[in-house]
């Protein structure tokens, strides 16, 4: 399968934008970043992989001479979301303990002038998503943790009708008959807290360049047609191998793009039918897992210009830019032809 990129689409020339070689402490890996407005500036959380070199991953991945990974959060802040300050020290927001081993894939969203972080934590027991809330980026209070497995999880940037939304992506091993068939999940809560009110929103097998699982990706953004909101969607390849540093990579991340109603987010009003973003460039193809494409922020400009922000190959960060109505018209231009009628996950693959 070879998918090409959505025109409406620009790849910033000032790609990557943070690199590893920026960092001014250890760090070998910066990615999968989490990004938003917050007093007047633009900030960002980004992930630091930084225990291990690229000659450990190409000799001794999967071995026991492979360290420990370790993993910080950098902050980075910026009057233009293009080029950025990097704080001279990593951030941690959450104390890790022998049972929370590890805090990544930071999102961040503003709401009622508090500025939220959802994040994926490894735990000996599981996988956890988090969410804790600061108000000045250096003290985080913790306000819930889910139960194994469930990550990638993204705040919506106001109450719902008087309640905290989320979307999720929970990860059932056994419960959906094929492997790493994983979908994307709301959610609501009065405190952000105690969350309930679980429904499925999308699922993998409606997405037509997926034959793997989704997620969510960067939190949504508020339109006057609905959210707009980015989802990761993951291809797996049985005819070829994906360039990583490690060997034997073969899943292709894509981003995707849907429209949720207003008023009822668990509401999809229409979804782009082919990937928004493909990886392509150099830095989106070569890297530690090579054709990683993996939203996490996302901001809407007062001219119409939206930010996506993704990391890519999970090695860098990156940007990428479109009208906001361009955007809407994927969606809704799709309503009728879109990947929303049901495909069977063998004729998915049968179409590829
Ligand atoms: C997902 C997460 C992300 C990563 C992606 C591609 O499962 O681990 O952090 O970017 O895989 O490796």
């Amino acid at each position: 399968m070879k998918l090409t990129q959505c025109s409406v689409i620009k790849k910033s020339s000032h790609n990557p934008l943070i690199k590893s070689s920026m960092i001014p402490f250890t760090s070998t890996l910066t990615y999968n970043a989490g990004i938003t407005r917050y007093q007047d500036n633009y900030v960002m959380l980004f992930r630091n992989d930084y225990n291990y070199t690229k000659e450990d991953m190409l000799y001794r991945w999967g071995t026991s001479a492979f360290p420990q990974t370790k993993i910080n959060l950098g902050l980075a802040v910026s009057d233009d979301g293009i080029k950025w300050r990097i704080k001279p020290e990593p951030v941690l927001p959450i104390p890790l303990t022998e049972e929370m081993f590890s805090v990544y894939d930071p999102r961040l969203t503003v709401i009622e002038g508090r500025c939220y972080l959802c994040f994926a934590a490894d735990t000996r027991h599981g996988i956890c998503g988090g969410i804790a809330v600061t108000d000045d980026l250096e003290k985080f209070e913790l306000l819930s943790l889910s139960v194994p497995d469930n990550r990638n999880m993204v705040l919506f940037p106001e109450k719902i009708n008087g309640m905290f939304v989320r979307l999720e992506r929970p990860f059932p091993i056994y419960g959906r008959g094929v492997p790493e068939a994983f979908d994307i999940w709301i959610s609501d809560s009065p405190d952000c807290k105690y969350w309930g009110n679980s429904r499925l929103l999308l699922g993998s097998e409606k997405v037509p360049f997926c034959n793997c699982k989704i997620g969510p990706a960067a939190p949504p953004v508020k339109t006057h047609a609905g959210w707009l909101t980015t989802f990761h969607a993951v291809w797996k390849h049985t005819d070829k191998e994906l360039l990583s540093w490690h060997g034997g990579w073969n899943k292709e991340y894509f981003g995707g793009l849907m429209l949720l109603d207003l008023h009822d987010p668990s509401k999809i009003i229409g979804m782009y039918d082919k990937p928004l973003l493909v990886p392509e460039e150099n830095y989106e193809i070569d890297g530690m897992r090579g054709s990683v494409i993996f939203p996490g922020g996302m901001i809407l400009e007062d001219s119409g210009e939206v930010k996506i922000y993704y990391g890519a190959a999970d090695t860098v960060e990156c940007l990428a830019t479109a009208d906001v109505n361009d955007l809407i018209a994927l969606c809704i231009g799709n309503k009728k032809s879109t990947g929303l009628k049901s495909m069977t996950r063998a004729k998915v693959l049968q179409e590829a």
